[in-house]
C-alpha cells in the first residue's frame, strides 16, 4: 500500500473560505486535554493525493462518556437494522419491554406483504418477553421458552429469531441453547442472538452479529433453483422509505433476476437459497459486507459494489452489473432503459440547480448515506462541507484498500469472526480468475469499495462519531444551507435556522433510490433550502441569556 496522506502536509486548504485547521481547533477548544487528544483523532481535514490515499481517521471506537453520540447499540443494529425488516419471521426481543417498544416500526423499512403467497407480514407487531424483576433474578429462560411457544400458535411462522437485549448477556441467560431446544420442538427454524446492547462501542457490533447468524442458520438451506437470467442478489437495502420498490422496478425492466435483498422487501425464503444467484451487490458496506465475503468464500459467489442513491450512480451501477454478465443483450436493453429514464432526471436537476448551485450541506448519518448522498447534493451543484458517519470503520471512509492495516482492539475481538471454508459440494466459483481479470481491466471492480474520503475535496472536515457540541459549532461557524441527520438531532439543528433532512427515516418521504427517489429528493431539498422561514428563526438561546458552564479542567 503507498504511504497513506500526511496529515502534517495538510495546509493552506480553504473550507468555505475559512482554514479547517483552525476550525478543527476551536471544535476541540473546549474540551479536557484528554478527551481533546482522543477526538484529534476522529476528525481529519481531507488531503487526497494522486494515488486516491487519503488521511487516517480514527473509527469504530469508544464515544467518551459524557459527549452526547448519535450513536445506537448492538440490539438496534442486529434486530432492527439487519433482521428487522424481513417480514415473515417473527422478532422476539428477549429483555425489559423498552427496548422492544423503541425498535418497533420507528425505521421505515416496508414491505410487500403480497409478494409472500402465505401473506405473513409481521412487521406491524411487536414481540417482547416483557423481562421482569423475577426473571432478572432467577432467570429468563423459562419465559422466553413460553414466549417462543405463544408466537408460534399464534401465528404459525415459518420462522423466529431471538434477540438478546443487555440484562440478558448480564444474567447469562442460554438464548441459542432455548432456540435450538425449542426449534426441535417446534420444527420450525429458531435461531438466537446474542447481540446485547452494550456489545462492540456501536450497532456495528450487530450488524456482525446478525449477518454471522444469517448466514450459519439461514443462507444455503435451499437448494432449489428459481428460474430467469442474470441472478443477484442486492445486499444492504434495507427499502427505506420504498427504496426497494425503485431499486426492484430497475432490475426488472433491465431483466436482472433478484433472488434475495439482505434485507428490505425480504423473505427468509430468499435468504435460504441467496446462494444461488451470480453475482451479490453490495448497496450498504458497512452492515452487510461480511455476508458477501462469507459467500464468496463458502458458495464462490463474488460481490461488487453499486450505488443506486443518485441518478448517475444509478446508470454506473446498472451498467456494472450488465458488464458482468457478458451479454450483449442485456447491456443493449441496459442502456435503453437508461436512455428512457436518465434526461428527465437530469430535467428536473437542471432546473432546480439554478435554485441550489453553490449551497452548503453537511451530512452525518450511520454507516453508507453519509457518503451515498453527497452524489444526490453534487447533482443539484451542491458542496459538501463536512461528513462523517455514526460508526463505519475506516475502510469506509478510506477505501478497502486499508483492511490490512486495520488494528483489532479488544471490542472488536469481541465480535466473533466465522471460519468459512468453500463448501464441498456447493461451492462454485462464477467466473475464472482470467475472467474476474478481463472484467476488472474494463472496469468491474470486484470486492472493492473506495471511502467516502476519496471522493470528498481535500480540506472537506470528516468528523466520526460527531458530539453535539461538535455539531453546534460547526453550524454556528458555517450556519449550511442544510445539515443531515436523524430525529435526535433535527430539532436542536432547526433551531439554529438551519433546516435538517432526515437521512434515516426520510422525514416520512422517500423513496430517494433511483432515477424516480432522485426526482422526489431534489423536490424535497429545494422546498427546504429555498424556503425563507428559516431566516426569521430566533432560537430561545438568542432570545434570553445562555447558562455557562466551565469544565473543571479549565482551571
Ligand atoms: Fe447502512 Fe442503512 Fe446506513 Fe446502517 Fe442505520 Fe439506516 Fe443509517 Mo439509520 S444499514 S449504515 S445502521 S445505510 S438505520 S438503512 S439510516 S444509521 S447510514
Amino acid at each position: 500500500m503507498a504511504k497513506a496522506a500526511d496529515d502534517n502536509s495538510i495546509k493552506n486548504f480553504s473550507l468555505d473560505g475559512k482554514d479547517p485547521e483552525e476550525i478543527k481547533s476551536k471544535l476541540l477548544l473546549k474540551y479536557p486535554p484528554k478527551v481533546a487528544r482522543k477526538r484529534a483523532k476522529q476528525i481529519v481535514i481531507n488531503k487526497v493525493d494522486a494515488d486516491g490515499n487519503v488521511p487516517v481517521i480514527g473509527s469504530n471506537v469508544r464515544t467518551v462518556p459524557g459527549l452526547i453520540s448519535q450513536r445506537g447499540c448492538c440490539y438496534a443494529g442486529c434486530k432492527g437494522v439487519v433482521l428487522g425488516p424481513t417480514r415473515d419471521i417473527v422478532n422476539i426481543t428477549h429483555g425489559p419491554v423498552g427496548c422492544g417498544f423503541y425498535s418497533w416500526l420507528t425505521r421505515r423499512n416496508q414491505t410487500d406483504p403480497d409478494a409472500s403467497p402465505d401473506g405473513h407480514n409481521f412487521l406491524p407487531y411487536c414481540f417482547t418477553t416483557d423481562m421482569q424483576e423475577e426473571e432478572i433474578i432467577f432467570g429468563g429462560e423459562k419465559k422466553l421458552k413460553l414466549a417462543i411457544q405463544e408466537a408460534y400458535d399464534n401465528f404459525h411462522p415459518k420462522a423466529i429469531a431471538v434477540f438478546s437485549t443487555c440484562p440478558v448477556g448480564l444474567i447469562g441467560d442460554d438464548v441459542h441453547a432455548v432456540c435450538r431446544e425449542m426449534k426441535a420442538k417446534l420444527g420450525i427454524n429458531i435461531f438466537g442472538f446474542s447481540c446485547e446492547g452494550y456489545k462492540g462501542v456501536s450497532q456495528s457490533a450487530g450488524h456482525h452479529i446478525a449477518n454471522n447468524g444469517i448466514f450459519t442458520h439461514v443462507v444455503g438451506t435451499d437448494d432449489t433453483v428459481k428460474e430467469g437470467d442474470f441472478k443477484i442478489n442486492m445486499l444492504g437495502e434495507y427499502n427505506i422509505g420504498g427504496d426497494a420498490f425503485e431499486i426492484e422496478r430497475l432490475f426488472e425492466l433491465c431483466g436482472f433476476t433478484l433472488i434475495s435483498t439482505f434485507s428490505g422487501n425480504s423473505s427468509i425464503e430468499f435468504f435460504a437459497n441467496s446462494h444461488t444467484a451470480d453475482l451479490n451487490l453490495i448497496m450498504c458496506h458497512r452492515s452487510i459486507n461480511y455476508v458477501a465475503e462469507m459467500m464468496e468464500k463458502k458458495y464462490g459467489l463474488p460481490w461488487i459494489k453499486v450505488n443506486f442513491i443518485g441518478a448517475e450512480a444509478t446508470a454506473k451501477s446498472l451498467r456494472k452489473i450488465a458488464a458482468y454478465f457478458e451479454d450483449r443483450k442485456l447491456m443493449d436493453r441496459v442502456e435503453k432503459i437508461i436512455a428512457a429514464e436518465l434526461p428527465e432526471v437530469e430535467e428536473v436537476a437542471a432546473e432546480i440547480r439554478t435554485r441550489t448551485e453553490g449551497k452548503r450541506a453537511m451530512l452525518f448519518v450511520g454507516g453508507s448515506r453519509a457518503h451515498h448522498y453527497q452524489e444526490l447534493f453534487a447533482e443539484l451543484g451542491m458542496k459538501t462541507l463536512s461528513a462523517g458517519y455514526e460508526f463505519a470503520h475506516r475502510d469506509d471512509y478510506e477505501g478497502r484498500r486499508v483492511l490490512p492495516d486495520i488494528k483489532v482492539d479488544a471490542d472488536s475481538r469481541n465480535i466473533e469472526e466465522l471460519e468459512i471454508e468453500a463448501d464441498p459440494e456447493k461451492y462454485n466459483p462464477r467466473k475464472s480468475e482470467a475472467g474476474m481479470k478481463t472484467l476488472k481491466a474494463k472496469g468491474v471492480e470486484f470486492a472493492g469499495y473506495e471511502g467516502m474520503m476519496p471522493e470528498m475535496e481535500s480540506g472537506a472536515l470528516v468528523i466520526d462519531d460527531i458530539s453535539q457540541h461538535e455539531t453546534e459549532r460547526m453550524i454556528a461557524t458555517f450556519k449550511p444551507d442544510i445539515f443531515c441527520a436523524g430525529i435526535k438531532e433535527k430539532y436542536a439543528v432547526q433551531k439554529h435556522g438551519v433546516p435538517l433532512k432526515q437521512l434515516h427515516s426520510y422525514d416520512y418521504g422517500g423513496p430517494y433510490a433511483g432515477f424516480k427517489g432522485a426526482v422526489n429528493f431534489y423536490q424535497e431539498i429545494d422546498r427546504m433550502v429555498s424556503s425563507k422561514v428559516w431566516s426569521y428563526l430566533k432560537a430561545p438561546w438568542q432570545q434570553s441569556p445562555e447558562l455557562a458552564a466551565r469544565y473543571g479542567s479549565d482551571g
